[in-house]
């Protein structure tokens, strides 16, 4: 594997899951492959789970990591071509991509949109310029519209914890005070449409995803229908596709309780986290028997390492 940005990327998810869960096993067993091997953390944007987890998975692998906070330690980048730098940017993304090349031998990229314009996003400039200068293996850490690692991570948990062949699994829209990226439920949903799993995926009127990664998905806005019979139930918020970034006013009242969990099928409660406490998701919920979200940020780990594993094979 040369890249890592989306689900298309992957030949077999079911296969790679398995992998990943096998590595969780034996988490030490492929040492070897990463011996004097170096992978890149470059981050545009704030991180945790998604730095150490990676970080950890490179380690496992035998390889060293370098990190860099480039939003906060990096120039300026300047992304525009054929511009006069007479302004704030520094450095263009041509040479800092190809010079960041020279260093690693993998480079993990965080870059999220800026939710202003659609097309810039949803054509990937930024992520798309690092791999394209750059001329090394590149694994998204979470780009303008995809995140393929916690993607991956959730298709294993739920491959880990499920108890029918074929679990029922629910992406429910959450609350919240600020305008998050489509990123997070657009690969969910990408996943879950290749996966083993009856996915359907519930929001307000006027959150509709792209088109493009929910084909095959049954979407309604009647939550408590969505939650019914549900294994697993994924929640998250994200900004209108629709007007873009915008979030629209009102549904409060889809904030997921104890109560709405009692027409599904004793569902476990996924979100990516970082999760705002009552009110992207209750209290009880969190800290109660439902949840599975520090699981599911476990399993992060073994993720990446299948990921790394597999771009290691390749070099
Ligand atoms: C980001 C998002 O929703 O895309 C990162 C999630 C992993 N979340 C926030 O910005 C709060
Ligand atoms: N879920 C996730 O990617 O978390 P971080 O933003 O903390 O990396």
């Amino acid at each position: 594997m040369k890249l890592f940005t989306s689900v298309y990327d992957v030949t077999d998810i079911n296969a790679l899951a398995a992998e990943a869960l096998q590595l969780k096993q034996n988490p030490y067993s492929h040492q070897h492959l990463g011996k004097n091997k170096t992978l890149g953390l470059v981050f545009l944007n704030p991180s945790l789970r998604t730095r150490m987890s990676t970080q950890k998975a490179a380690l496992n692998l035998g390889m060293n990591v370098m990190v860099l906070n480039m939003d906060k330690e990096g120039w300026a980048l300047e992304l525009q071509d054929g511009v006069v730098m007479n302004g704030s940017t520094v450095e263009h993304i041509r040479e800092a991509a190809a010079v960041l090349g020279q260093y690693v031998d993998i480079i993990g990229v965080r870059s999220f949109p800026g939710l202003k314009n659609r097309d810039e996003d949803y054509n990937e400039e930024i992520f798309n310029k690092f791999v394209k200068y750059c001329g090394v293996p590149v694994v998204s850490l979470e780009s303008a519209t995809r995140h393929p690692l916690q993607s991956l991570a959730d298709l294993v948990t739920i491959t880990e914890l499920k108890i029918k062949p074929r679990p029922k699994v629910v992406l429910t829209w959450a609350p919240h005070i600020k305008p998050l990226p489509q990123a997070v439920p657009n690969s969910f949903a990408e996943w879950m449409c290749k996966a083993d799993v009856d996915f359907t995926i519930a929001h307000p009127k006027g959150y509709e995803l792209s088109t493009d990664f929910t084909n095959g998905a049954t979407i309604t806005h009647n939550q408590d229908e969505a939650l019914a019979d549900a294994d697993f139930i994924y929640v998250k918020n994200w900004s209108a596709f629709e007007p873009y970034g915008k979030i629209l006013p009102g549904n409060e009242d889809w904030m997921l309780t104890n109560e709405k969990l009692k027409v599904t099928n004793d569902a476990k409660v996924m979100h990516c986290l970082p999760v705002r406490r009552n009110l992207e998701l209750s209290d009880e919920i969190l800290d109660g028997a439902s949840s599975i979200v520090v699981h599911e940020a476990g399993n992060r780990v073994w993720a990446a390492q299948a990921v790394l594993k597999q771009m290691l094979e390749s070099l």
